[in-house]
């Protein structure tokens, strides 16, 4: 067999091998190879493991050797949630952040998701398009392979969600990094709905949903389940309408306020529950039990400033598996930059970097339903990978805030790579 791309004498290599199944405990722990080997054919990888190569497969004068002596390699890493197409941008409201405002206090006062809704609305196709490219060049250059795509800055405006969502399809078929598209017009609750929420939900479940599906718009449903958003109840309903038409299910659960949303989740189930700063014990544990996968974010913890953080060490212990993701949004998380989200994971969760790495490879490949593809350097897989400039995993997380990634290839073509 021949090969196309031969990543040779690895420092260490995480392919990330393992369970088949999303994961928590100890199989959370990647597990690294010292002088490793990847060899890349057509798109897929054929081998990755320890050195030698099988005897089947060898390189020729036409492989493109790569050295990656004293480096990382692993598979590229996968952002399982973003509101990653919108307009605008927030920074008017970091003065009242700093004055002490919260999240629900600046969506109350009409701001928040109100005015990036505003903004999404008066934007056009090419500029949301244009926008969110940038953003996608900026994952790609820190390691970022695939990422997920929430609509929800249309809401009652559907064509505000379809232009998102198709904006989201374009990129995709355009750019290098992999775009799996989530609806998530149950974002905020309309102010014309207000004294009415039933009318929306039905809106939503009856006429929205079934456009979406029939489009192929969107593959997942979200609901941001939240006091003064949507209750439980509503959450409940709307997600069940989205099981019935085939969609898979996420939910943003206890971000803010301890509601249930993460008891809901298990008892749908969903594939993942999102957020979960305030979910409770009884939470975890039916979380666990059900296999909802927690899609964490810390970087909105750090970005929201009120020093309150997921429970992610008792997650694991309880054998909840755990995916981490940026929530790139421009509200209350406004980074593309999944090495970060890393080192707050380790700051804050007390997250080990083996731990972290599978958080955001193979876990987060299972967040969206792309298990049998990506999140591992095993053969038949997608060839994603990222060869890092540093000597060592730790050291990734450690050196934090700047990009340690020097080359990334997606479906094994070279796509990035750090200027000499
Ligand atoms: O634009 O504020 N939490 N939705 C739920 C967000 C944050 C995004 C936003
Ligand atoms: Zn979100």
């Amino acid at each position: 067999m021949q090969i196309d791309v031969l990543l040779e004498h690895i420092g260490t290599l995480y392919t990330l091998e393992g369970e088949k199944r999303p994961r928590s405990k100890e199989a959370l722990k990647a597990k690294g190879v010292r002088d490793g080997v990847v060899a890349v054919f057509d798109g897929q990888i054929i081998y990755g493991g320890a050195y030698p190569l099988p005897e089947e497969i060898q390189a020729s004068e036409n492989t493109q050797r790569v050295d990656c002596t004293d480096k990382v390699v692993t598979p590229g890493l996968i952002d399982a949630h973003t509101h990653l197409v919108h307009g605008g941008s927030r920074e008017k409201e970091l003065a009242m952040k700093i004055a002490g405002a919260d999240y629900l206090e600046i969506y109350n006062a009409g701001l928040g998701i109100y005015s990036t809704q505003k903004a999404t609305r008066e934007a056009d196709f090419q500029s949301l398009y244009d926008k969110a490219r940038k953003s996608l060049d900026v994952m790609l250059a820190h390691g970022t392979t695939t990422v997920e795509a929430k609509s929800g800055y249309g809401i009652w405006d559907f064509q505000t969600e379809i232009k998102q969502m198709q904006v989201a399809h374009q990129l995709n078929a355009n750019h290098p990094v992999d775009v799996v598209s989530t609806f998530m017009g149950a974002h905020a609750m309309p102010a014309k709905y207000k004294e009415n929420p039933d009318e929306f939900i039905r809106i939503l479940t009856e006429e929205m949903m079934p456009f979406v599906k029939e489009e192929r718009l969107a593959e997942f449903v979200d609901v941001f389940c939240e006091e003064g958003v949507f209750d439980i109840e509503q959450s409940r309903r709307i997600l069940t309408a989205a099981k019935e038409l085939g969609f898979g299910l996420k939910i943003h659960a206890d971000e803010i306020v301890s509601l249930g949303g993460a008891q809901l989740a298990a008892k749908l189930p969903t594939l993942s529950a999102e957020h979960l700063i305030a979910a409770s014990d009884k939470g975890i544990q039916d979380m666990a039990k059900a296999g909802v996968i927690a899609c964490l974010l810390p970087g909105t913890s750090f970005n929201l400033g009120k020093g309150k953080y997921a429970k992610a060490r008792q997650m694991v212990e309880q054998g909840v598996s755990i995916a981490l993701c940026t929530d790139y949004n421009p509200g209350s998380c406004p980074t593309e930059n999944l090495q970060l989200i890393m080192t707050f994971a380790a700051l804050y969760y007390r997250l080990l970097p083996e731990e972290i790495l599978t958080a955001v490879t193979y876990n987060a490949a299972c967040a969206i339903g792309r298990q049998e593809k990506i999140g591992s350097l095993e053969k038949g897989k997608e060839a994603d990978l990222i060869l890092w400039d540093a000597p060592n995993l730790d050291y990734i997380p450690y050196h934090f805030g700047v990009n340690h990634v020097e080359r990334v290839w997606k479906k094994g073509k070279e796509v990035w790579r750090k200027a000499e």
